[in-house]
């Protein structure tokens, strides 16, 4: 009987261990659920950090407007408006265009003679701007003399100068020189002995002539002159500039330009492109 109650009190000092084994266990299974509490709360502080994370849009946002900025400053720098001085000289006349528009035209006519003045005009354009010469040497008629019949009957020659001054800064930027494409359209007359004709007649030999005309669209910007290579640089000493052409202080790299001839080139049509540097 002792050992039939011993081996019960055993069983139940076992299933006593076992009960309290099975709800030290059991206990251990909320802990998780603490601790999954205690995990949450930890990402909680993470969730908080967005904060700084938001922030750095707005820095985004903040770079972004310098791009409007930058656009905004590019226009004003590409095409800002300058005020330039032309200054000219011809023997005997000349007229000057911004393109289309006449800036400036020998204010004496050419039938006026020995019309050696000088003009000086003032106009507004922005950078780069293609400026079209008419240069006119003086011409009774298509035979190209001048004085005729009497006895300083004369082929009669030409010349050309320019400068063109930017009013702001007082800098020289652009000179008539060799780089300038210029094309003969009047030339006469074709035989130098017309000159010594007692009566010379245009188109009757030795005075015949070319009359070209002016190319449609000349003044163009997109015109091409590729093919208009007379330009050619004259000493002073040929020329001979006078009157007007003293009035005005050049600078030393203008030149003085027309065709290849000073005497049958009558008539002569230049461009120039002039861009910023
Ligand atoms: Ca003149
Ligand atoms: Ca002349
Ligand atoms: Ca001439």
């Amino acid at each position: 009987m002792t050992r039939m109650l011993n081996k019960q009190i055993l069983h139940l000092i076992l299933f006593g261990l076992l009960a309290v084994a099975i709800t030290a266990c059991g206990g251990d299974e909320p802990m998780p659920t603490a601790t999954a509490v205690s995990i949450e709360q930890n990402t909680a502080p993470n969730n908080a950090e967005p904060t700084p994370t938001v922030s750095e849009p707005e820095n985004i946002t903040v770079t972004e407007e310098p791009d409007p900025v930058e656009t905004e400053t590019i226009p004003p720098t590409a095409a800002p408006v300058i005020t330039f001085q032309l200054e000219a000289w011809a023997d005997n006349w000349f007229a000057a265009y911004l393109g289309e528009e006449l800036i400036v035209e020998d204010s004496v006519s050419i039938t006026t003679e020995r019309s050696f003045n000088a003009e000086t005009a003032v106009f507004e354009a922005s950078y780069p701007l293609t400026l079209n010469f008419i240069l006119k040497d003086f011409k009774e008629n298509d035979t190209g003399l001048e004085y005729i019949g009497t006895n300083r009957q004369q082929m009669g020659d030409g010349g050309f100068i320019m400068q063109l001054t930017d009013v702001g800064t007082g800098k020289v930027v652009a000179v008539s020189n060799a780089d300038w494409a210029c094309t003969v359209i009047h030339e006469a007359p074709l035989d130098k002995s017309c000159e010594n004709e007692s009566n010379p007649v245009a188109g009757t030999a030795p005075c015949a002539f070319i009359d070209l005309g002016e190319p449609d669209g000349w003044k163009s910007a997109d015109f091409d002159d590729s093919s208009w290579t007379a330009t050619t640089v004259h000493a002073a000493s040929a020329v001979s500039p006078k009157d007007g052409y003293n009035q005005i202080s050049w600078n030393p790299s203008a030149e003085l330009i027309w065709g290849p001839d000073l005497e049958t080139d009558n008539t002569i049509l230049c461009r120039v492109t002039i861009s910023s540097e």
